[in-house]
């Protein structure tokens, strides 16, 4: 076993934000747009903290204008994952970013996004499928366009809707439409939460929202009630340590609360959220979170059971990842 090979599976994962730094800049040249200020001089997407992450991040999408640029993303985003071990693959996708909240536009870039999961499908053996996700930070109305984008689409390829942005602003209880249009029309939920929102960011999140997993979710690890909560009710957390260290939450992986959070019995998952940002591979956050809390293949075969069963694809899907 090489940690490279590992089977894993990935279910939080921004699809921008997975972007090779290189196609950006090959884009932002095609298209004679300047994105200097968003690179370091070795070529790594460059910010100071995670509101300046956002800005950085919506810098790099700026260049990702055609669903054709989208089916070159999808291509290169799913060869890096397969190159790690990926076999399972749920990304967030944002009608915001394609096409601005137009239905119509939404489905052309849809249409690039899965030819080219088919593609790397048949290629690579990884299995891909999408989660629509409306951005706190744009607010509630253009929440409700994105919801009605995933609603429209759902199917064997869109699974469910979520929430990204910057947990600070705004309040879960002012998306209710959004999350109760896309549970309407049969979409499986997620939305981050207790990443920047501290436990009580959690709690208003399933209170309101009701989602089945929570994106990050690690604020619950100094609240007992809460935690006690998660494991009762099986909310599934997506775990992604290596983007927590690189935002500064943690000082390292082994201050990271994935193992006791495990360890009470919550289901959890290993992600990577936007790996070029951060930093960090799949290969990495196994590999890590293996010498920080001395875990084997079997803890990796548990984790990746616990990701499978919360996995939002057909059960016919989730049969063939293996
Ligand atoms: C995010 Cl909207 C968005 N995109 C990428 N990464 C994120 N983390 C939190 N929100
Ligand atoms: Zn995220």
């Amino acid at each position: 076993m090489t940690w490279t090979s590992l089977p894993k599976l990935e279910l939080h994962l921004h699809l921008e934000g997975a972007a090779p730094p290189a196609l950006i800049r090959d884009l932002a040249r095609e298209k004679h747009i300047d994105l200097s200020g968003i690179f370091t001089e070795t070529g790594a997407y460059a910010f100071r903290d995670f509101p300046h992450f956002l800005k950085v991040y919506e810098a790099a999408t700026s260049v990702l204008t055609t669903p054709r640029d989208y089916g070159r993303l999808t291509a290169a985003v799913l060869e890096n994952c397969a190159e790690h071990g990926a076999i399972y693959v749920e990304s967030f996708l944002s009608p915001d970013f394609c096409g601005g909240g137009d239905l119509h536009a939404w489905r052309d870039y849809l249409a690039e996004i899965e030819d080219a999961s088919r593609e790397a499908e048949k290629t690579h053996g990884i299995i891909h499928r999408g989660i629509v996700t409306c951005i706190r930070h744009f607010g509630p109305d253009a929440a409700k366009p994105a919801a009605l984008c995933a609603a429209e689409t759902a199917g064997p390829f869109i699974r469910g809707f979520g929430m990204g942005g910057n947990e600070t602003l705004g309040h879960p209880r002012d998306f209710t439409w959004a999350f109760d249009c896309a549970r309407e029309a049969g979409l499986h939920l997620t939305c981050h939460a207790g990443e920047w929102g501290g436990a009580q960011g959690i709690r208003d999140t399933l209170h309101h929202l009701a989602p089945a997993r929570i994106g990050h979710g690690v604020a619950a690890h100094a609240d007992p009630a809460l935690i006690a909560q998660l494991a009762e009710t099986a909310i599934h957390l997506e775990t992604c340590p290596g983007s927590n260290i690189a935002l500064g939450l943690f000082p390292s992986f082994a201050a990271h609360p994935l193992a006791k959070l495990r360890q009470a019995g919550v289901n959890v998952s290993i992600s990577t959220d936007d790996p070029p940002f951060f930093h960090t591979t799949l290969t990495r956050e196994y590999e890590e979170t293996a010498r920080a809390f001395d875990w084997d293949e079997e803890d990796f075969a548990a984790i990746n059971r616990m990701a499978l069963a919360a996995a939002f694809c057909d059960d016919d899907t989730a049969a063939r990842v293996k």
